[in-house]
């Protein structure tokens, strides 16, 4: 069993016992007082009954406002307290010594509990966690799968057990406990130079494709494309058009696409989107929520005709770790 100071609050510091008591030990201290008083008016060598002592003060460190500590009882000299029936010197505050008023034995702890002492001079008991005062002592709580940042599969529980936090969502895979994409079509694809080859498109042919194969499965993942562009025809140069479509709700994706003229220069006029210039120039679209995203590059070349390369990055902006495809357009005219 605990005692009632084994909540870390021991009996004689715990506020709540003090607000029940200041009646009880206010006519504790006026019977103290009598007693001294009477004391004052007979011979001291007759002694007093309960005898041998005086003031019985506390040999630990004053209070901050400099009183002294009384004991439990004033039977006692200064420096000493009751224990087993006789007087004994105030004991070091040191639980292995039962503190300053035990008698020597070390202060009892429990499983899952430590034992310090209080500054009254007293053993305190507490629970450690994960271990919790249950009324009798202390008890193992088991953690809980928020608790353990814990989304599948089975974890420790902390108490010896295990819980089951449950199975990932369909398409997801359970990975150190978290949910994860499984890893998506044609990764990695993470620069320019893995970007996934989507062919020749010829402006001859308005070719147009439509891809919805690939997902963006981290909230770091970029999915990078390149196309050969071919000026193949016509009184005008190739425009390049890309939408992107489809994006999951809760999540923001963007689009960026870049070109690079096989004979330099260039790369146009950026038709649809914000023009950027890394890479040699392209657009980039960046709307809102899941909104689609559009650009349209007209391509212009320092050379004869404006064969080149296109490339094309899809990434997110927020990532609501959802692991669908979204789909991607693109037309080349
Ligand atoms: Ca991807
Ligand atoms: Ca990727
Ligand atoms: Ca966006």
């Amino acid at each position: 069993m605990v005692r009632p100071e084994s909540r870390g609050l021991p009996y004689d510091r715990n506020p709540l016992a003090a607000a029940a008591l200041p009646a009880k030990l206010r006519a504790r201290e006026d019977a103290v007082a009598r007693q001294f008083g009477i004391c004052l008016l007979l011979l001291w060598g007759w002694g007093c009954a309960g005898g041998g002592g005086s003031s019985a003060y506390d040999a630990g460190e004053p209070e901050s406002d400099g009183s002294r500590r009384r004991d439990s009882g004033p039977s006692c000299p200064d420096g000493q307290h009751v224990c087993g029936g006789g007087c004994i010197d105030d004991q070091p505050n040191d639980p292995a010594r039962g503190c300053r008023l035990g008698c020597g034995e070390p202060c009892t702890a429990f499983e899952g509990s430590t034992a310090s002492c209080s500054p009254g001079g007293t053993c305190s008991v507490e629970c450690e966690p994960p271990f919790v005062p249950d009324g009798s002592g202390c008890t193992c709580m088991p953690t809980t799968c928020d608790a353990a940042g814990s989304a599948c599969g089975t974890t420790d529980d902390g108490c010896g057990g295990t819980i089951d936090c449950g199975m990932c969502p369909e398409g997801t895979n359970c990975v150190d406990h978290l949910c994860e994409c499984s890893p998506g079509v044609g990764e990695p694809n993470e620069s320019p130079t893995a970007a996934i080859s989507l062919g020749e498109f010829r402006d001859s042919d308005d070719r147009e494709e439509i891809y919805a194969l690939y997902a963006i499965t981290s909230d770091s993942d970029e999915d990078w494309y390149e196309l050969t562009v071919v000026d193949a025809c016509c009184l005008s140069n190739p425009s390049i058009h890309v939408e992107l479509s489809g994006i999951p709700s809760g999540s923001n994706y963007d689009l960026g696409l870049w070109y690079d003229c096989d004979s330099g220069g260039g790369p146009g006029t950026c038709a649809d989107g914000t023009p950027d210039t890394a890479m040699g120039g392209g657009c980039l679209s960046t709307n809102s929520s899941n909104m689609p995203e559009t650009v349209q590059l007209d391509t212009s070349c320092g050379g004869i005709n404006e064969n080149g390369t296109a490339f094309i990055r899809v990434r997110a902006a927020s990532w609501a770790a959802t692991c669908g495809v979204y789909r991607l357009t693109i037309r080349v005219t």
